[in-house]
């Protein structure tokens, strides 16, 4: 007969597949199954991803509970068994073992609570008791699978439901579609969000919307990045707009997200389009001078495949393929996230462009981090600044189209900026 209360296991998965060790919704169903394996029975899973990686993550089960902790880097897993009663803790540690493609592994077996040390209380259970046998186990258990996009000091969470629709390692980054409580489906690349499907109008709107408004009339545009195609789908509502060209980088996205974002990418079959799966930074470095009237660059974070979307070199080109009169928007970061990449990209528009010819425009999307993001633009030639005398016009195009975010006021009240960002920005 066993002294102890409980049966502990401390696990050491080592040489772990890294890919694993960095999906929390692999990982959380992982450690489910491990525990429904052993005849468990789960009460609810608590899982966070932490961007770039690491998933931490426990399963209550009504035997105690599993815990893991993992390091992708290390290809590492710091796995917990603890169980009461009869449960056998090895079967889960031979789950693991196989699921996580662990090479090596180490494990301590420890007793707790050894009833030689304990001294059992005379306080009467028998009511407890009583109500124990009448509590029934809900036949569910609750989910709490969490994706966070962070830096080393700050974070933003989703809970998602655990649904992974795409997961695909290409060339360039990992793209992954999955499904959030709050926001719906999200694309997210390298374990950045992107875009989701219940709050992405607020950015395609604004990356559009007021600089074709800005601009007195707006027919070739170029869109570099943009893979979900929120971006085209807002452009190619302006009438006026002649030609599209959109050049991406990683089809991968937009081929998730053409299946699984399809409002999102609603506009990839519109005739005025012409879609290039091409390097954007080549592209642009080798368009003719004077082409666009519009340049909008809906790239991603400075890492990555998007690392020399903020490059001097890449917004000179940029300029020289604008017309005369032209303007550029690029994703311009955060004031209250990235700051360092904020104040260089609007400090390499206004040498190029010009120093009052640098506005931001300034909106919130709630599923990044901080909430407060920009888009950052560079005037050429003529076009005047953002402040717009076209009230009704904006008014009925908002009216027509549906919009949800931009509209006349609006796009003014987007580029007055706060103190401590006018300051951020001032060379
Ligand atoms: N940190 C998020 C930066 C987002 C950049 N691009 C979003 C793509 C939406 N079309």
């Amino acid at each position: 007969m066993s002294t102890a209360l409980g049966n502990h296991i401390l696990v050491e998965f080592m040489n772990c597949d890294p890919h694993i060790m960095n999906d929390v919704a692999a990982i959380e169903r992982d450690m489910v199954d491990a525990a429904k394996k052993a005849e468990a029975t789960v009460i609810n899973s608590t899982f966070h991803h932490f961007s770039p990686y690491g998933v931490s993550g426990v399963v209550v089960i009504q035997e105690s509970h599993l815990a893991i902790h993992t390091w992708p880097e290390y290809g590492y897993a710091a796995v917990d068994v603890f169980t009461c009663g009869e449960m056998n803790a090895w079967i889960a540690f031979d789950y693991l073992k196989e699921s996580f493609q662990a090479k090596s592994y180490s494990a301590i077996e420890m007793k707790r609570g050894s009833v030689n040390l304990l001294t059992r209380n005379d306080f009467d259970i028998s009511s407890m008791r009583q109500k124990a046998n009448e509590w029934v186990n809900p036949g569910f258990y609750t989910r709490n699978v969490w994706f966070t996009d962070k830096d080393e000091n700050q974070a933003l969470s989703l809970r998602f439901t655990g649904e992974v629709f795409y997961d695909h390692q290409s060339p360039f980054q990992r793209v992954r579609i999955l499904e959030s409580y709050k926001y719906g489906k999200m694309l997210a690349l390298d374990d950045m969000v992107m875009t989701t499907e219940n709050d992405e109008f607020h950015y395609h709107e604004m990356i559009s919307h007021p600089a074709l408004f800005m601009h007195p009339n707006p027919k070739n545009v170029l869109v570099i990045g943009g893979g979900d195609g929120g971006t085209i789908r807002e452009v190619l509502r302006h009438p006026g707009v002649e030609k599209v060209t959109m050049v991406e980088i990683d089809g991968a996205v937009i081929e998730a997200c053409k299946e699984h974002l399809p409002n999102i990418a609603a506009s990839f079959d519109d005739p005025k389009l012409t879609l290039l799966v091409d390097d954007g930074i080549a592209f642009a470095q080798n368009a003719a001078p004077g082409t666009y009237d519009v340049i909008l660059v809906d790239g991603s974070d400075p890492v990555g495949p998007a690392e020399g979307l903020f490059s001097v070199s890449f917004y000179t080109n940029c300029y020289n393929a604008l017309k005369e009169d032209g303007i550029l928007v690029a994703q311009g970061e955060s004031p209250k996230f990235n700051e360092k990449a904020f104040r260089e990209l609007n400090h390499t528009l206004q040498d190029i462009f010009g120093a009052d010819k640098a506005p931001v425009s300034l909106f919130f999307v709630p599923t990044y981090p901080t909430g407060m993001w920009s888009f950052q633009y560079g005037l050429k030639g003529n076009i005047q600044g953002p402040i717009h005398q076209k009230e009704a016009e904006i008014e009925a195009f908002v009216s027509t189209n549906g919009l949800r975010y931009y509209n006349s006021a609006l796009h003014n009240a987007s580029f007055a900026l706060p103190n401590f960002v006018k300051e951020l920005i001032k060379k």
